[in-house]
C-alpha cells in the first residue's frame, strides 16, 4: 500500500516468558518493520489474568498449557503504531509453531526465538478490533492520567 491508502493503526504486542530476556533484538525488529513503539510496560500475569486475556481459547485443548505458560514469568506487553500494524506485527512474529516458523526462509520472531507450539515468544492482536480489546486490557483508558494499571498487575 502506498502512504496515501495505507492506515495507521495500533496494536498489541506481547512479549512471553520465554523471549523476555530478548528485549533488546525484538524491538529493533518493531523498528525495521516500520513501527514505533508508543505504550511498554513489564508485569507479570496471575492465571486468572492469563485465562481473561486468552479467554477466546477456553474451550480449545491447549488452553490450560497456554494460561501456564503465559503466567510463568514475566511478560513485556508493548502497544505499537504504524501503517497496517495489525498485520505487520503478525507477519514479524511468522507462524503460530515455532518449529513451524523455522522451516521458512524468512527468521521470524518465532522461528528465532520460540521453542514449539506453545511456547512461541510471542502476541499479536489478530483484527483492529482485537487490538482494542487487548490495548485495553493493558493500558486502561479509565485510569485516566494517573500512573497506568498498577493496582491490576504486579510488576516485576
Ligand atoms: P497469539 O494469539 O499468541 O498471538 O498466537 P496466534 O494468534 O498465532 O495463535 P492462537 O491460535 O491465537 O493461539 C494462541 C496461543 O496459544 C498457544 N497455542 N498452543 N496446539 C497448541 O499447543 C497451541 N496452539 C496455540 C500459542 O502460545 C499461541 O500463540
Ligand atoms: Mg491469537
Amino acid at each position: 500500500a502506498n502512504k496515501l491508502g495505507s492506515q495507521k493503526e495500533r496494536t498489541l504486542a506481547m512479549i512471553k516468558p520465554d523471549a523476555v530476556t530478548k528485549v533488546g533484538d525484538i524491538i529493533q525488529m518493531i523498528y525495521d518493520a516500520g513501527l514505533i513503539v508508543t505504550k511498554a510496560r513489564m508485569t507479570r500475569l496471575s492465571g486468572k489474568q492469563a485465562a481473561d486475556f486468552y479467554m477466546e481459547h477456553q474451550s480449545k485443548s491447549f488452553f490450560n498449557n497456554l494460561v501456564q505458560f503465559v503466567s510463568s514469568g514475566p511478560v513485556i506487553v508493548m502497544e505499537l503504531m504504524g501503517d497496517e500494524a495489525v498485520s505487520v506485527w503478525r507477519k514479524v512474529l511468522g507462524p503460530t509453531d515455532s518449529s513451524v516458523a523455522r522451516k521458512d526462509a524468512s527468521a521470524s520472531l518465532r522461528a528465532q526465538f520460540g521453542t514449539d507450539g506453545t511456547k512461541n515468544a510471542g502476541h499479536g492482536s489478530d483484527s483492529m478490533a482485537s487490538a482494542a480489546r487487548e490495548l485495553e486490557f493493558f493500558f486502561p483508558s479509565t485510569a485516566g492520567h494517573s500512573p497506568p494499571n498498577t493496582a491490576k498487575f504486579s510488576d516485576c
